[in-house]
């Protein structure tokens, strides 16, 4: 049997045998620099796709995700839990290979929707990692995430948005920010009716002052 020593993503990790959702290590800068993700293995009407790598996961506010650039880089976090990834490492994934982008999310009545993205790109920090999104597809939750394809990320500590203040500090979150946001993903965990935009927001779905039960952003290679 043949194994792929080193993984890139959670495709590989699956194409190497390895078929339950958990954690993983993968390496996307090379075999000295492991990450832990977690990967969803789950098929999608029973045929094979890529597996989906997370990039992103809330769900039940035991992680601060109000943090600097620094961290917000290098990523935070726990890969059995809530955590982001990295820019860094979503840089060095997606310039490798095309990957599309879903994002799951949930209520607190239990409904779920997604949004589906047909291409997720991030460019190297020198530019300030800006964010590239594909053709949108509904899953029920609405787009508000075209709204932020082509913006820089920002964070408390480096204001690179289009709003005259800083949005992450306004919003309590790093994020593409806009001018300043349709989605909140990394904004407080807030359980539901929360203040205007500093929940985990979507706002084509529940709006500005709901602060969603679950979201997931996660990535597979592209078909297409
Ligand atoms: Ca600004």
């Amino acid at each position: 049997m043949t194994c792929s020593l080193d993984p890139v993503d959670c495709s590989q990790v699956y194409a190497s045998g390895h078929g339950q959702n958990g954690v993983y290590t993968i390496y996307p800068a090379g075999p000295t620099s492991p990450v832990q993700v977690f990967c969803d293995m789950s098929m999608d009407n029973g045929e094979y796709q890529g597996k989906w790598t997370v990039i992103q996961r809330r769900r039940d506010g035991s992680v601060n995700f109000h943090r600097k650039w620094e961290e917000y880089k290098r990523g935070f976090g726990s890969a059995a839990g809530e955590y982001w990834l990295g820019l860094e490492t979503m840089h060095l994934l997606t310039k490798a290979r095309k990957y599309e982008l879903r994002v799951d999310m949930e209520d607190f009545e239990g409904r779920k929707v997604f949004a589906q993205y047909s291409s997720f790109s991030v460019a190297p920090e020198s530019e300030g990692y800006p964010l590239t999104l594909g053709s949108f597809t509904d899953g029920g939750a609405g787009d508000s995430l075209t709204h932020h394809s082509g913006q820089k990320f920002t964070t408390l500590d480096k204001d690179q948005d289009l709003n005259e203040g800083n949005c992450g500090k306004i919003y309590y979150g790093g994020f593409w920010y806009n001018n300043c946001h349709w989605t909140n993903p990394n904004g407080i965990y807030a359980w539901g009716e929360s203040a205007y935009g500093v929940g985990i927001n979507w706002r084509t779905w529940k709006g500005f002052t709901y602060s969603l039960k679950t979201m997931t952003m996660k990535i597979r290679p592209a078909t297409a």
